[in-house]
């Protein structure tokens, strides 16, 4: 089975939590992150070891592309609690193993008759309506600097709120902030698949009619959210900071 879980921000224990609420089997489950597994929580490299020793797989997040820049020189470092991912013997490792990160990942569940199921960070452009097309033309893509910076992945890792032509409005809050022109990026979503997605904690765990957000907030008292896609369920634990 897949487990999709939403932002883990270096909640390390929840994510830990939630693997035993589940009773994950290593080897046999599937952990997929929906990015931002790191950074602005506690415990960024014990999140990144365990998501790691599981076999973890899951899509870029914002926070990820701003350790890949920071930690090749080309952004300045805000303030963030990834000291001990940056300070971390491998440290260089664990960069490169962000590098690797899809954009948008296709989970084909094993139930028999289940649809693909995508995962991307934050959410998709209103014109990437070939979801399979979008997926590979990101997985062919050279992972340079350049790649990180580009208009495309910086749409998939940060956009909420966006106009039908795809430009993003930059106000944080739940949906009903969203300033007109501006809609919830699913509100333009009209494929087939279920797109699980992360990156907006103040909208909370939702399920729309094609779209399940899973960031609830676990970093500032929420819980931490898991989906599976071949049982159809969604978990929850809550945040050890509560
Ligand atoms: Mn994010």
């Amino acid at each position: 089975m897949h487990w999709i879980v939403g932002d883990v921000q270096g909640c390390a224990r929840e994510l830990e939590d939630l693997l035993e609420k589940v009773k994950f089997r290593r080897g046999r489950d599937v952990l997929v992150t929906v990015g931002d597994l790191v950074n602005r929580g506690p415990d960024s490299l014990a999140t990144f070891r365990l998501w790691q020793d599981v076999g973890g797989i899951g899509v870029l997040g914002n926070h990820e592309v701003y350790a890949i820049m920071v930690h090749a020189g080309r952004w300045p470092r805000k303030a963030d609690t990834l000291d001990d991912v940056f300070g971390a013997p491998d440290a260089d490792r664990i960069v490169a193993a962000f590098r690797r990160l899809p954009i948008v990942l296709r989970i084909d569940a094993s139930a028999p008759d289940a649809r693909p199921v995508y995962v991307v960070h934050a959410g998709l452009h209103p014109a990437w309506t070939d979801l399979e097309a979008v997926r590979l033309r990101f997985e062919r893509a050279q992972r340079t600097d350049a790649f990180f910076e580009s208009p495309d992945v910086r749409f998939a890792t940060r956009v909420r709120c966006c106009t039908p032509e795809g430009r993003m409005c930059q106000e944080d809050g739940p949906p009903s902030r969203c300033k007109p022109p501006c809609r919830p990026w699913d509100d333009y979503y009209r494929g087939e698949s279920v797109v699980v997605h992360g990156h907006w904690a103040w909208r909370r765990h939702y399920r729309g009619p094609r779209t399940i957000g899973l960031d609830d907030g676990c970093v500032y008292g929420g819980n931490l959210v898991a989906y599976c896609p071949e049982e159809d369920r969604i978990v929850c634990v809550p945040s050890r900071r509560a």
